[in-house]
């Protein structure tokens, strides 16, 4: 369903898939362990899919908003790109319902490599509190996107480096179980 693998280290376009070579695939087991959440939806039926409702009841998502992320929708489009590709943290966590198109989150294991995670359309995604990522479009330049939150919505990022940043230790805490 849900498709990851460990980046590769070029600098060509963001908007690659960034594949290994030999391919490295990523489990869904290892996302699981850092903490990032996933769901398979149908986008299709998001206004009425009980599915839906049912997560967004039993993890408080009260807050919804739609986004569009292409050149021709997204105002400000080179600015907002640049920055959802920053490493960054967030004090809350990132809920993303990809309803059209595609994009890719990447996110840092703990030793520090990128996986990139291919969200597709269905695909509802959390990634936690203090997990470093940053997002890009694919090749596709579409990303439709619903936004959920816990209460009032904070999208502030913290870039990277945020070691003494309160969810950064709290997520360290509660997900990097080792040494
Ligand atoms: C964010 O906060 O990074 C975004 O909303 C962009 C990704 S939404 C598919
Ligand atoms: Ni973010």
């Amino acid at each position: 369903k849900i498709e990851a693998w460990y980046m590769d280290d070029s600098t060509d376009d963001q908007r690659l898939p960034h594949r290994r070579n030999p391919h490295e695939p990523c489990p869904l087991s290892k996302l699981r362990e850092l903490g990032v959440l996933y769901w398979s939806l149908d986008a299709d039926k998001h206004e009425t899919d009980p599915r839906l409702a049912a997560i967004r009841k039993v993890y408080n998502y009260s807050y919804m908003e739609i986004v569009n992320i292409s050149p021709t929708t997204l105002p400000n489009y080179d600015e907002k790109i640049k920055m959802f590709y920053e490493e960054h943290i967030h004090s809350d966590d990132e809920i993303r319902f990809v309803l059209d198109g595609s994009g890719y989150f990447d996110v840092r294991d703990f030793d520090d490599h990128w996986i990139r995670i291919d969200c597709r359309k269905g695909d509802l995604i959390v990634l936690p509190e203090g997990i470093y990522h940053r997002f890009t479009l694919d090749t596709n330049n579409y990303t439709k996107a619903m936004r959920l939150f816990v209460g009032a919505p904070i999208w502030t990022p913290y870039n990277r480096p945020q070691d003494e940043h309160p969810s950064r230790s709290r997520y360290l805490e509660k997900f990097a179980c080792r040494g």
